[in-house]
């Protein structure tokens, strides 16, 4: 029945499920075998308990501080199941190592634990449940944010420290964002905003922007040689910077109801290609291009060399790497 299987971010949802016996399991033997698991407030380092239901409806769309709670495990299986289809359907990746096997997730990790993570060590996502225990850290942005660190571990491997580090957590943001875009979930609409669902700020306001990085307080808009120094969720922001920029282009916007303004740092106008190419750009260079120890000259290099690959030297495309790149002061 999937009118009862209610998210607490994304609506009413669909989901892979599997009948054991008389129980359903969070078992999603379609996309590679995902189930979610409740740590039930442990923060031990145990998979925890399979999530089992007996008339397979999950969850009540409503905030429960609940620890048995199904809610957080609807978002997080539906989390995983787009992220799967997302690089499936975009790349013909077939799951974070390419070898159609799927991670698992865990919900309700710790009391109040304010945030999320991957793990490469149990091959793992791993979600608290926030402020409260009413926040939990899910939605799909977050989500697809999360497993991509297992992507970029399992190919590139950029380090995660200085350049390269802020280069990691940009190919989170993007590709989480991505996520997003490709679920088409009126719940939760296509934004270039991070975590805009978990009010992790208290205020209602998104952890990060890509269209102007800065408008967290702490993110770089722009390359400069003391960029290396910021923790990386905040050298990531010329990167994310220049992903809004390539498939947006600069200046005033709204996508979805949500209203940009996306400033260069040379002055110029750059003009958007749309986000179905960038993040064609964005996948070939991470697993074709960068290196553990790819700087921001270097993802430069590498975007234009994917974009020569996909579309030509001489494309519009390429051009607009470049120009995406100057506008971030890189190059
Ligand atoms: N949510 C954080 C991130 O993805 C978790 C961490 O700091 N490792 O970057
Ligand atoms: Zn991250
Ligand atoms: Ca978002």
């Amino acid at each position: 029945d999937v009118y009862k299987r209610q998210s607490q971010y994304s609506g009413t949802v669909t989901l892979g499920t599997y009948l054991s016996g008389s129980t359903y399991q969070l078992y999603d033997t379609a996309r590679g075998g995902h189930k979610t698991y409740n740590k039930a407030r442990s923060t031990s380092s145990s998979a925890g308990t399979l999530f089992t239901d007996a008339d397979d409806k999950w969850g009540t769309g409503s905030t429960t501080t609940s620890s048995t709670s199904q809610t957080p495990a609807v978002d997080a299986a539906y989390g995983a199941q787009t992220t799967w289809d997302f690089y499936k359907n975009t790349f013909g990746r077939s799951g974070i190592k390419n070898d159609g096997k799927a991670a698992y997730s865990r919900v309700h990790y710790g009391n109040a634990y304010v945030n999320a993570f991957w793990d490469d060590s149990c091959f793992c996502m791993t979600y608290g449940d926030g402020e409260g225990n009413t926040k939990p850290l899910t939605s799909l942005d977050v989500a697809g944010h999360e497993m991509t660190h297992g992507v970029t571990s399992n190919t590139a491997g950029l380090n995660y420290s200085g350049e390269s580090g802020g280069l990691n957590e940009a190919t989170s943001d993007i590709f989480g964002t991505a996520v997003e875009f490709y679920a088409a979930n009126s719940s939760d609409v296509g934004d270039y905003l991070i975590g805009e669902k978990i009010d992790i700020n208290g205020d209602g306001s998104p952890l990060r922007y890509m269209d102007q990085p800065s408008k967290d307080g702490s993110s770089a808009n722009y390359w400069s040689s003391t960029l290396k120094n910021l923790d990386v969720h905040y050298s990531s922001g010329p990167a994310n910077h220049f992903f809004y920029l390539l498939s947006e282009g600069s200046g005033a916007k709204t996508i979805n109801g949500v209203s940009y303004n996306s400033p260069t740092s040379n002055g110029s106008t750059v003009t958007g290609i749309g986000r179905a190419k960038a993040v064609q750009i964005w996948y070939k260079a991470l697993t074709e291009y960068f290196t553990s120890t790819t700087t921001y000259a270097g993802a430069r290099t590498g975007t234009l060399s994917a974009a020569a690959a996909l579309y030509g030297s001489t494309s519009t495309e390429y051009k607009a790497v470049a120009a995406a790149w100057s506008a971030v002061n890189v190059g």
